[in-house]
């Protein structure tokens, strides 16, 4: 036990793991974590009334903060002073410490604000200073860009490379003079964009880590633009910033362009990459030095980077090195002058989401050489990202790196399923000693990395591959007696890694990786248990009304690249992301904001629906239509049924349409929308009704008599009280009739689990999450598999790999098991009528087999952790959960008639903190406010 308990407080992360041990002595801690508009000291915002976020530390029972102060000042100085020159808030009597709108003076272009807050707790005591945080605005105006767009004037091509997409990556540089001496400047600040994929360098050193920048939108609509500060880059008189451009998502290929009649296979925003970037020097003195994109600048095609594609790979010729060409110094002379071109109609706007980085460097296990001179890299997981590769060789030589997520039977590397995804780097040697080689223009998905070319045998470390994804901040962990259920959420969690690139995709590695709004419809709320996704969603829903049609059809993926009006649009349970996906959002960190700005988007989805629907069953515009995607009908399994699994797409639709409007309802009800909240409300019910009369026979049954049906209306909510039970029962047979296995596909999975868990079939839910005869996810597990498969039967012992034209492993939407595990198994949930972990619901099913199980999410309010322990079935019970500051839970605690529960050494309704509410459902129901609670389950007599 007591190691048990250890192991708990190892969980908890270090801050608030000395709160816990030794507490505040005589007064609350300084407030920690500070962020504005969710990130860590963010640079060239461009929120006006930016959010302010910061967690109270205090594990006293029932701690709650109940005043602030916030002192933002626009110097370092000002602010050591305690003068708040930009805003001084006073101590405001409030308990909020999430989504504080900053109230002070006009932000400006370029304001920079340091700032800090302190708090008063429940028992009037005032906190010191938390340490400074910071933020600062970007360019605010249009008319503050004097920068203006260039792009490198074009070069012949040998007509094969053009056909094959080579494009060499262009180099610009840009000279210029510090006109100030160095210890005079406050202030160097580089703003900066590109059409297409941009490194950018100053004095030989490279600005920032993140790759891929400035990631995917849609150009036409919106162009990201990132802020950095480089003052410490900078030299005494000749200065040079140099930038290297790749095609990116704009200029290179995308993936499904190939099947979009009369299509371009590249370029589809545009013909080739262009740079926007305007460095904004300060002197202490006022004085101000500006360097921007403009005619001034230089290009050359002549460069080492041959070609590079975010699907194909990248081409680097070591040879053709310009040693020193981002430095002073450099005779350019043999470069061209670049064009300067008009701007494209996107809006500039600030990128609000974290940047795309390297997170990881994985070495390999092992390396394998199936055939003389093919060395296989493994690295034990499959991931999103690209090999960095130490290698020497006579110059010229070129060596090959092959990326695939498995092998072939006889151990050579299998790229069937990449489809026509290259995922090939080729370098060519130098010649000159140790080389090494990372590329920087594309990525790969991959487990696997094959060298070819090289002519002697590597050493395991001479590869290693680096992890590459939007870098949110990590803030679920999971762990329990079973190793399997433990390695099925490192599975998910390392396929959600290797599909945020800035926008959720649905795979890395084949020539699709689009952001697929029915895969992160059902996967959201895992996301937001594993990673804090509040900024990236904020991003990517823009990216999702970017794309929705004039006549309110939302994409069925984002971006869309292909004319949204035409096609890909408004599929029943893909389109419908752009209602739950906000709404998700919303029940996580209480964004208001972000369901104001998304509102009238969703109910014009709604709205569309309904016009072309007007006897409110979804009939009639399903676009594509994809149904449960890949459910039990399309196994390809000996003995298995090939009909039976799919529900029928008019059922699921109206399911959907039903679902949407009562979320819309619900957002226009948190938004004070009487109106709109009765309307929606009301048609949710009158949708409801219209499905219920239809397509459910009097004895419960649902049209097609499929398990998603049943899973989907009793987890939707769509059915009258008799009927709910009914369908329970529907939905056990129809697991029989699949002997007690899963038919469901991408939608009805997880409902699956969650109808069969509030029918009080919790031990039914496990077995299936514990399975391992396919379908299952402990199959997959079993046949090597480290990512969610796309496909139950992506590889099927004796049969093989599924069909090669779709049959990614690295899929997260089966991966939606993992909410079910943190809901469920932990007992951990959000409450969307007290958003953002205000109130929480602590409801954990003990079984499976498990003698304990654990979990914490490092929620927007602080640490929410439950740990259960049982040793024997039947045995005494241990609940310990954690609340943070400023919050409640509600707990639910299994225990017989027979049995009697204690919190600490008490019974649990007399212990501080703890208020009992009522019996429910085998359970003993509290009411706890924050802090950390160890409840027991003993038998009466104990
Ligand atoms: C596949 C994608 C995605 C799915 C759509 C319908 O090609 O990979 O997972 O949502 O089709």
């Amino acid at each position: 036990m007591l190691a048990a308990i250890v192991a708990f407080v190892a969980m908890v992360p270090p801050q608030a793991t000395a709160a816990v041990a030794s507490g505040p002595a005589d007064g609350p801690a300084a407030p920690e974590s500070l962020r504005c508009e969710y990130l860590v000291d963010p640079l060239g915002i461009d929120q006006t009334s930016p959010r302010l976020f910061w967690k109270v530390v205090d594990n006293r029972r029932g701690a709650t903060q109940r005043a602030y102060e916030i002192v933002v000042a626009d110097s370092l100085e000002l602010l050591s002073q305690d003068v708040g020159n930009l805003w001084d808030s006073g101590m405001v009597a409030s308990e909020d410490s999430v989504h504080v709108v900053y109230a002070g003076k006009p932000l400006r272009s370029r304001t920079e604000a340091f700032w800090k807050v302190r708090i008063w707790d429940d028992l009037g005591r005032m906190s010191p200073w938390s340490r400074v945080a910071r933020w600062s605005m970007g360019l605010l105006d249009p008319a503050d860009w004097q920068a203006q767009w260039i792009e490198a004037v074009e070069q012949e091509l040998p007509e094969g490379e053009q056909q094959s997409g080579a494009r060499p990556a262009a180099m610009l540089r840009r000279r210029f003079y510090l006109t100030q001496a160095r210890q005079n400047l406050r202030r160097a600040v580089v703003y900066v964009t590109a059409l297409g994929l941009y490194e950018l360098w100053l004095n030989g050193q490279r600005v920032a880590d993140r790759v891929l920048a400035p990631e995917w939108t849609d150009y036409r609509r919106r162009i990201q633009y990132q802020t950095h500060e480089v003052h410490d880059l900078l030299l005494p008189g000749e200065n040079v910033v140099g930038v290297i451009l790749g095609d990116g998502w704009y200029a290179g290929r995308i993936g499904l362009a190939h099947i979009v009649p009369d299509g371009k296979q590249r370029g589809i925003y545009g013909p080739r990459p262009r740079l926007l970037l305007q460095l904004e020097i300060e002197g202490a003195d006022g004085s101000r030095q500006v360097v921007v994109t403009d005619a001034e600048w230089r290009a050359t095609a002549d460069g080492p980077i041959r070609a590079a594609d975010l699907l194909d790979g990248e081409t680097y010729d070591a040879r053709r090195e310009l040693p020193g060409w981002n430095r002073p110094g450099f005779d350019d002379s043999s470069w061209q002058p670049v064009r300067v071109v008009t701007g494209p109609a996107g809006r500039l706007v600030a990128q609000q989401n974290e940047p795309i980085r390297v997170t990881q460097r994985l070495a390999a296990r092992k390396v394998i050489e199936p055939a003389p001179g093919v060395f296989i890299f493994d690295f034990g997981q499959n991931l999103a990202g690209w090999c960095r590769i130490r290698l020497h060789g006579p110059a010229g030589t070129t060596v090959t790196l092959r990326h695939g997520e498995v092998l072939n039977g006889d151990g050579t590397l299998y790229t069937a399923n990449l489809r026509s995804a290259a995922q090939t780097d080729r370098y060519i040697l130098s010649g000159q000693g140790q080389e090494i080689f990372e590329p920087r223009f594309t990525y790969h998905g991959f487990r696997y990395g094959e060298v070819t070319g090289l002519k002697y045998r590597p050493e395991l470390e001479d590869v290693e591959a680096c992890v590459v994804h939007s870098a949110a901040r990590q803030v679920g962990r999971f762990a329990c007696s079973d190793p399997l259920l433990e390695k099925l959420m490192q599975n998910v969690l390392w396929t959600q890694r290797a599909n945020l690139m800035g926008v959720p995709t649905d795979c890395p590695q084949r020539d699709e990786r689009l952001g697929w709004m029915g895969d992160i419809l059902v996967f959201a709320q895992t996301a937001c248990f594993n990673m804090d996704l509040a900024a990236f969603f904020t991003k990517w829903l823009a990216d999702v009304r970017d794309a929705q049609t004039e006549d309110g059809r939302y994409p069925d993926f984002a971006p869309h690249p292909f004319d949204p009006a035409a096609r890909f649009s408004g599929a029943p349970g893909w389109a419908d992301a752009g209602v739950f996906v906000p709404w998700c959002v919303y029940t996580n960190y209480a964004d208001t904001r972000l369901l104001q700005e998304h509102f009238e988007s969703a109910r014009r989805w709604v709205d569309f629906v309904h016009r072309r629907n007007p006897d409110l069953l979804w009939r009639a515009d399903r676009g594509n239509d994809y149904g449960d995607w890949l459910n039990g009908d399309a196994l390809e399994l000996d003995g298995w049924p090939r009909s039976g699994a799919a529900i029928p797409k008019d059922v699921f639709a109206t399911m959907f349409f039903a679902r949407s409007s009562e979320l819309t309802a619900r957002m226009a009800g948190v938004l004070a929308r009487p109106k709109e909240a009765r309307h929606y409300g009301r048609l949710a019910g009158e949708v409801r009704a219209a499905f219920e009369k239809k397509y459910v026979d009097a004895d419960g049954r649902i049209a097609g008599n499929t398990q998603t049906g049943y899973a989907l209306a009793v987890h939707f909510g769509l059915l009258s009280e008799p009927m709910q039970n009914k369908a329970v029962e529907h939905l056990l047979s129809a697991l029989q009739a699949y002997g007690g296995r899963l038919s469901t596909g991408f939608h009805g999975t997880l409902p699956l689990l969650q109808a069969l868990t509030r029918a009080g079939q919790v031990e039914l839910a496990y077995r299936l999450v514990q399975s391992r005869s396919i379908p299952s996810w402990g199959y997959q597990i079993e046949h090597g598999a480290t990512t969610t498969w796309e496909r139950w039967d992506g590889y099927v012992e004796g049969r093989g790999f599924a069909d090669p034209r779709m049959n990614s492993f690295a899929h997260y939407a089966f991966g939606s098991v993992g909410e079910w595990i943190f809901r469920s198994v932990i007992g951990i949930n959000p409450d969307e009528a007290d958003p953002g972990w205000g109130h929480i619901v602590i409801w954990p099913y003990p079984g499976g087999g498990l003698s304990w199980a654990e979990g914490q999410i490092d929620s927007i309010r602080g640490l929410v952790a439950c740990r259960w322990q049982r040793e024997a079935p039947e045995g005494p019970l241990t609940v310990e959960v954690q609340i943070p500051p400023g919050t409640r839970a509600t707990v639910a605690i299994p225990a017989g008639e027979q049995q009697k529960v204690l919190e600490g050494d008490r019974p649990a309704e007399e212990a501080e903190g703890v208020r009992w509410l009522r019996r429910q459902a085998d359970r003993e129901l509290y009411r706890v406010v924050s802090g950390h609670y160890r409840f027991r389950v003993v038998a009466n007599e104990d």
